[in-house]
């Protein structure tokens, strides 16, 4: 009995060594000390010993017993450390790796300007209108006191979907829209993607951007317009700005005008910038024409208006010193990613 003891005792602490997992530790304590284990089975032999020998063996069962037990728990203790460890360093970062980096973008240097229009003009009251680049032809000419037989319609200038359907050569149709679907005051900019059949040059481009302005109300004059531009021209281009009003001749505005800006590098001494001139050609302007109000449906004699157009390659161009129009569409992002 005594041997058998000792040979489960060794059979136990092998089968215990052998474990490798902490799930699997409880299998060898149920083998051996479990009611049916064969610690447990052994002892039930115990009745038919001897009176001499039945203290000696239950004593050795007893040191058996608890030599397993220690056994089960010191090899559960190495297990959890071993488990623990192992977690560790599966979940451990090396803060010495170099790490991932991102790409932050910028804006486009285009986004950047209408942006900044678009914060100038919102703080003077205006609102954003929007409208589509696919346009009826009337809303684009005819509403706009275009002559029929004007060059601007040309197909040459002007690309036609259909007869009466055409990509917007202007966004002045946002305005006419406006005009017809919402009753004076008003005052707003357009700003927005606009298409002519040009050869793809230094200065030019079929697609383009452009922002006009309309203002609607009750006894708009000329003073309105040169303030409210000036004011403009102050903002995006610094308090010393100085402006001055060419006369000009557009066919939806009656009298019209272009507005310089002194140049902003220089300040109007003469420079690169501004090709020695001390101006910059900035817009065209004018007060919006009694046919263009009445054509929109509003009444010449109660209201009149002002209403400006820019173009926004043009100005971004000027502000960044880029030379090259074609620089804005072609997406090369070593050229993009200066503007960060
Ligand atoms: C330019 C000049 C201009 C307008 C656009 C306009 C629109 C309506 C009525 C009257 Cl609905 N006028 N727009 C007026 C004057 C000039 O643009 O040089 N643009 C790049």
């Amino acid at each position: 009995m005594e041997l058998e003891l000792k040979q489960l005792r060794d059979r136990c602490l092998t089968d215990l060594n052998d474990v490798e997992e902490l799930k699997t530790l409880d299998n060898v304590r149920i083998k051996y000390l479990g009611k049916k284990g064969e610690l447990t089975i052994a002892l039930k032999g115990m009745g038919k010993l001897s009176s001499e020998e039945r203290p000696i063996i239950g004593k050795l069962a007893n040191e058996i017993r608890e030599e397993i037990e220690n056994n089960i728990s010191a090899q559960k203790q190495l297990l959890e450390h071993k488990e623990i460890e192992a977690q560790i360093r599966e979940e451990s970062i090396d803060v010495s790796l170099p790490g991932k980096k991102h790409l932050a973008g910028n804006l486009h240097p285009l986004t950047t300007t209408v942006n900044e229009l678009k914060e100038i003009f919102l703080g003077m009251g205006f609102s954003i209108a929007e409208g589509p680049e696919i346009e009826w032809a009337k809303y684009n000419f005819d509403y706009l006191n275009v002559p029929q037989d004007h060059s601007a319609r040309d197909l040459q200038d002007t690309f036609y979907y259909q007869d009466d359907i055409v990509l917007r050569t202007q966004t002045s149709p946002v305005q006419v829209r406006v005009m017809q679907e919402q009753k004076p005051p008003l005052r707003i900019i357009s700003p927005g993607r606009v298409y002519r059949c040009d050869e793809i040059d230094a200065t030019h481009s079929p697609v383009f951007h452009q922002m006009e302005g309309l203002v609607i109300d009750k006894g708009i004059t000329m003073s309105d317009l040169k303030g409210t531009l000036d004011l403009f021209a102050k903002k995006l281009f610094g308090e010393q700005t100085k402006t001055k009003f060419r006369p000009h001749q557009f066919y939806f505005t009656e009298p019209s005008a272009e507005m310089d800006v002194t140049c902003f590098k220089c300040g109007g001494v003469g420079c690169k910038v501004c090709s020695n001139t001390g101006w910059i050609e900035i817009l065209g302007c004018g007060m919006v024409h009694p046919n263009v109000l009445r054509l929109c449906g509003i009444d010449p004699d109660e209201y009149s208006g002002f209403a400006f157009g820019m173009g926004l390659d043009r100005i971004t161009l000027t502000k960044y010193g880029i030379t090259d129009l074609r620089l804005l569409f072609e997406n090369d992002l070593r050229f993009l990613a200066q503007f960060k």
